[in-house]
C-alpha cells in the first residue's frame, strides 16, 4: 500500500456484544469513513450509532498515545522502560513488604472485546498471584454464570434465545433496542425483534419502565424492581397446576423436575401478585402463552442480574424454558457451538467437575468467598479503607480496561479509598475518573490498529459465525500491542524484570498450550506430536493472540484440526474471509454440550433450592416497598468510556431521572426541575423527566455519567458530565450466591433539590 492510498478493508466493531461488520476507508494513512459492512455474513450491514465513532475515539487527542507517570509535580509522559522500572520501583516494594494478597487486579468490560485481553489477560492475574481478583462481571452477568454452571457444568454454558427461529420471546430486564443484547451476540437485534412480530410471532417485556424495547412489544407487563424470581415462580406454579409442563426432546437428559415442583407449590400467582405488582391473572396467562407457544424461549438480562435475586431469576429464566420444551430446541433457548472454542466444547461431554460455590478463599473484611475465581467487586472499597488488626489492607491495584469509580457501587468511598495507595497500575486508553489515580497508566493501541476476533461473543451468538479482522491502521510509532504490554507487566509483577521479551514469554505460552492439547485425551489433537503443531502455527509467521487464536480454531469444533479435517477452519481462510464465515444457525446440542458431574441438565441444584428460602422469607417484603431506584442503557452512550466524543454526546441532556408522573406531584418535584435522589450511602443532584414510561414508585437514572470529579483528561466528557448513579448503590448489598452487586430495586428518597 502506498501513503497516498485509499484503501476500504473491514473489521468488526468491538464496542459492544453485536459484533456488527465495519467496512473502514482509509486515505493517506487516515480513517476518512467508516460504515456498516454490507457483505458481513452476520450483521448485513447494520450499524448503530456508535459504529462508526471508532473514527472519532481514534483521533480523540485526549485518547493516551505515551505511558504516563505521575510524580509529585503531575503527570508526564514516559518511554515505555521508563513505564515499567516506575511500575516496578512502585509494586514490588508493596509485594515484598506485605505479600501478594496486598494487591488486587479489577478487569473492567472492554477486555470481552478484546482479543489480546481475552487471551492474555489471565497470564497477567497469574503473575500477581493475588486471590483479589476481581472485574466488571460483579456488577453485570455473575448470576447467569453461577445458574449456568450449576445448570449445566461450565460457567459460559448460558442458553440464548433463537430470536431468528422463534415464535414467542419473553424478555426480563433487558432492553436490546438500548444495549443491542447481551449475553445474546445478534447484531441489529431490533430488526431481528421487528422481524419475529412480522412473521406472526409475539414479544413480551417485563420491565419496570416501558423502555424502548418495550414500545415495540406487543406486551409490556411492569414488574416491581428484584421480584422476577418471584413472578417466574408464579408462572412455574401455573405449569404445574395446569398439566403444562412437557420438557420435549430433552426430557431424558434433565434431572430435578420433582423438586421444581414442590418450590413452586409454595409461590402460587396469589401468593407473588402483590409483591410483584402484577395481577395473578397476568401471571398465569404468562406462563400459559409461552406454554402454548410453538417455539419459544424466555431470556433475561441485566435488569434480572444486577438485584438481590439476581441467580434465582437468572435460573428460573432457564427452568422456564427447559419446562416448557423449549430448552436446546430450535426456536427456543439453545447453545452456540462456537468456532474459537469454549469450555463447553472441550473435554468429556456428559461428565466433569461442575461449578462448585463457596470459594476456596474469603474476603478478610466481610468473609465473602470468591465465586469462579473472583471476589464480589462490592467489597473492593472496604478491603482498600479497613485496616485489620496488624494493619492489613489492599495497597495496590492494577485496572485493565476498567472504570470502577464511575461502574461500581458506593463509588465515593471507592474513589476516596483509591487515593491513598501505594501503587496504582492501569492499562487504559484514558484518563478518567479511575485511572486519575494511577501512578503509571499504560495506553493501549486504538482498537484500529489491532486485530480482532470475538472469542467471548460467540459463544453467545444466535449463529455459529466467525469472523477475523486483521489490523486497520498500523500502530503509533512505538506503540506496543496490548499483549505485549499485559506480557511485560505481568514479568514485572512476577519479579522476573523490567526487560523480559514478551515474544519469548508468548512462545512458552504457546508451547505450553500445545503440549496440554497433545496430551489431553479429550482434545481433537490428542497424541499428535506437539513439535509438528507447533511448527504449522509458526508457519503463518504470526504472534500473540493471532497464532493462539490459530490453534483455539484449528483445534477447536470446527477446525481443520491441522490436517486431519483439510476442509476446517483456521486463520488462514478467515483472512481469506474479510466479511466472516457464517456456520449456520444454531443446533441442538444436549446432551454433548453437558459437563455436570451427572451428565444431566440439573435443574434443581441444591444451592439454589436453599438460596429459594431466602425469597421465601422475603416475600411480603416488596408489596409495601418505598421509592426504588433502577438503571437504563442509552444507545448513543456505552458504560462510562465514550462520553468524550462530542458526535455521541451532542443534543440534550441524557443522564435525567426519569418519575412517574405521580410520584413527581407526590414528590413536589416539575418538569424542567432539578430532583435530589439519596439512598442510604449517597445522595446526587439531576435533572427530572416526568414520564409516565416508569412505573410508580420506580426512578430511573443511567449509568457511567459523573464526569465531574477532578483530575480527568477528559475535555469533552467533563462539559456534560451528568451524575454517577453508583454513588447510590449500596456496596453492603450483594446477590449472595454469585456476589454480583445490586444495582437495581435501590432504596430512595426523592425529592426537590
Ligand atoms: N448502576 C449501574 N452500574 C453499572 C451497570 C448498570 O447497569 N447500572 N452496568 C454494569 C456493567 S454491565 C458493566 S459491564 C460495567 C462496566 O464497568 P467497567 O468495565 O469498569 O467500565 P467501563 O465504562 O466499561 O470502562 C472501560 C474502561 O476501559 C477503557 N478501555 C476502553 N477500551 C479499552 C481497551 O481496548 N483496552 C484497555 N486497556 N482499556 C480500554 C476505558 O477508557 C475505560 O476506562 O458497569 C457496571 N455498572
Ligand atoms: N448503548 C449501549 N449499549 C450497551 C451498553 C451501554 O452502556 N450502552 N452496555 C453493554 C453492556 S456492558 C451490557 S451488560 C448490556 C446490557 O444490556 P441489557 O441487559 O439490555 O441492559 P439495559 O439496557 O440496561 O436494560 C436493563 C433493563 O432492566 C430493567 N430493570 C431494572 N430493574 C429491573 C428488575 O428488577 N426487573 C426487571 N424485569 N427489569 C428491570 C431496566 O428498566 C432496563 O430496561 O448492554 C451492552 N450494550
Ligand atoms: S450495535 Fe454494537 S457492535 Fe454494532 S455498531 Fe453499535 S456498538 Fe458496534
Ligand atoms: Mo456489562
Amino acid at each position: 500500500m502506498t501513503a497516498d492510498a485509499t484503501t476500504v478493508s473491514f473489521r468488526t466493531c468491538p464496542l459492544c456484544e453485536a459484533t456488527c461488520g465495519l467496512e473502514v476507508t482509509v486515505r493517506h494513512g487516515e480513517v476518512v469513513r467508516i460504515r456498516g459492512d454490507r457483505e458481513d455474513v452476520f450483521s448485513h450491514g447494520y450499524l448503530c450509532p456508535k459504529g462508526s465513532t471508532l473514527r472519532q475515539l481514534h483521533d480523540d487527542p485526549d485518547r493516551l498515545r505515551a505511558p504516563r507517570v505521575r510524580r509529585d509535580d503531575g503527570w508526564h509522559e514516559v518511554g515505555w522502560d521508563e513505564a515499567f522500572e516506575e511500575v516496578e520501583r512502585r509494586l514490588l516494594p508493596v509485594i515484598e513488604a506485605h505479600g501478594r494478597d496486598a494487591v488486587a487486579i479489577y478487569q473492567g468490560n472492554p477486555g470481552a472485546h478484546n482479543l489480546s485481553l481475552m487471551l492474555y489477560g489471565r497470564h497477567l492475574v497469574a503473575a500477581l498471584g493475588t486471590a483479589y481478583r476481581y472485574s466488571a462481571s460483579t456488577v453485570d452477568q455473575m448470576p447467569k454464570q453461577v445458574a449456568a454452571g450449576l445448570m449445566f457444568g461450565t460457567a459460559i454454558s448460558v442458553p440464548v434465545p433463537d430470536v431468528d427461529r422463534t415464535d414467542h420471546l419473553l424478555v426480563l430486564g433487558a432492553d436490546p433496542f438500548s444495549s443491542n443484547g447481551s449475553l445474546l451476540t445478534a447484531p441489529d437485534l431490533p430488526g431481528r425483534l421487528r422481524a419475529l412480530r412480522a412473521r406472526g410471532g409475539k414479544l413480551v417485556v417485563v420491565d419496570p419502565r416501558r423502555s424502548p424495547t418495550a414500545d415495540e412489544a406487543d406486551e409490556h407487563v411492569a414488574v416491581r424492581p428484584g421480584t422476577d424470581a418471584l413472578l417466574l415462580l408464579g408462572m412455574l406454579h401455573t405449569l404445574f397446576v395446569e398439566g403444562l409442563v412437557d420438557l420435549g426432546d430433552v426430557v431424558d437428559h434433565v434431572a430435578g423436575v420433582e423438586e421444581i415442583r414442590r418450590l413452586a407449590d409454595g409461590f402460587g400467582p396469589e401468593v407473588v401478585a402483590p409483591d410483584c405488582g402484577v395481577d395473578a391473572a397476568t401471571v398465569r396467562h404468562l406462563a400459559r402463552e409461552l406454554a402454548a407457544a410453538p417455539r419459544a424461549a424466555v431470556y433475561g438480562r441485566i435488569g434480572t442480574c444486577t438485584q438481590e435475586f439476581g441467580t434465582m431469576a437468572s435460573w428460573l429464566v432457564d427452568v422456564l424454558n427447559a419446562l416448557t420444551g423449549n430448552l436446546d430446541r430450535v426456536g427456543g433457548a439453545m447453545f452456540p457451538l462456537p468456532a474459537g472454542g469454549s469450555p463447553n466444547t472441550e473435554g468429556a461431554p456428559l461428565t466433569g467437575r461442575g461449578v462448585r460455590l463457596g470459594g476456596a478463599r474469603r474476603t478478610r473484611v466481610r468473609g465473602l468467598p470468591s465465586v469462579l475465581g473472583e471476589f464480589p467487586v462490592a467489597t473492593l472499597a472496604e478491603e482498600l479503607d479497613t485496616p485489620g488488626p496488624e494493619g492489613e489492607r489492599l495497597r495496590a491495584l492494577v485496572t485493565v480496561a476498567g472504570n470502577p469509580v464511575l461502574s461500581t457501587q458506593h463509588s465515593t468511598r471507592l474513589d476516596l479509598a483509591l487515593a491513598g495507595l501505594d501503587c496504582v497500575v492501569s492499562v487504559d486508553c484514558y484518563l478518567n475518573e479511575t485511572t486519575r489515580h494511577a501512578h503509571v497508566i499504560l495506553p493501549p493501541p486504538s482498537p484500529l490498529a489491532r486485530s480482532h476476533f470475538d472469542v467471548l461473543l460467540y459463544r453467545l451468538a444466535v449463529r455459529n459465525v466467525a469472523n477475523w479482522s486483521p489490523p486497520t491502521l498500523e500502530p503509533d510509532p512505538g506503540q506496543p500491542t496490548e499483549w505485549e504490554i499485559l506480557l511485560r507487566l505481568a514479568a514485572v509483577a512476577a519479579g522476573r524484570g523490567t526487560r523480559t521479551d514478551p515474544h519469548a514469554d508468548d512462545d512458552a505460552l504457546v508451547a505450553a498450550t500445545v503440549s496440554r492439547a497433545v496430551a489431553s485425551p479429550h482434545s481433537r489433537i490428542t497424541g499428535r506430536d506437539a513439535e509438528e503443531i507447533l511448527g504449522a502455527l509458526s508457519r503463518s509467521g504470526r504472534r500473540g493472540p493471532d497464532r493462539m487464536l490459530d490453534f483455539l480454531l484449528r483445534a477447536g469444533p470446527w477446525g481443520d484440526a491441522f490436517g486431519t479435517r483439510p476442509d476446517g477452519l483456521t486463520l488462514d481462510l478467515l483472512a481469506a474471509h474479510p466479511h466472516g464465515i457464517d456456520l449456520g444457525p444454531l443446533q441442538p446440542r444436549v446432551p454433548d454440550v453437558l459437563r455436570t458431574p451427572s451428565g444431566k441438565v440439573e435443574l434443581a441444584p441444591s444451592e439454589l433450592l436453599a438460596d429459594a428460602e431466602r425469597l421465601r422469607r422475603a416475600l411480603g417484603r416488596w408489596a409495601h416497598d418505598g421509592p426504588v431506584l433502577v438503571g437504563r442503557r442509552q444507545l448513543r452512550s456505552n458504560n462510562s468510556w465514550m462520553h468524550n466524543l462530542e458526535v455521541l454526546v451532542k443534543g440534550k441532556e441524557r443522564c435525567t431521572l426519569q418519575v412517574h408522573p405521580d410520584d413527581a406531584a407526590r414528590w413536589g418535584l416539575t418538569p424542567d426541575g432539578r430532583a435530589r435522589v439519596t439512598s442510604r450511602v449517597g445522595s446526587v443532584e439531576a435533572p427530572v423527566e416526568v414520564t409516565d414510561a416508569i412505573m410508580a414508585g420506580v426512578v430511573s437514572l443511567p449509568h457511567g455519567w459523573g464526569h465531574d470529579l477532578p483530575g480527568t483528561g477528559l475535555a469533552v466528557a467533563s462539559k456534560r458530565p451528568g451524575v454517577n448513579s453508583n454513588v447510590l448503590t449500596d456496596d453492603q448489598v450483594v446477590d449472595p450466591l454469585s456476589g454480583n452487586g445490586v444495582l437495581n430495586g435501590i432504596p430512595v428518597t426523592v425529592g426537590p433539590a
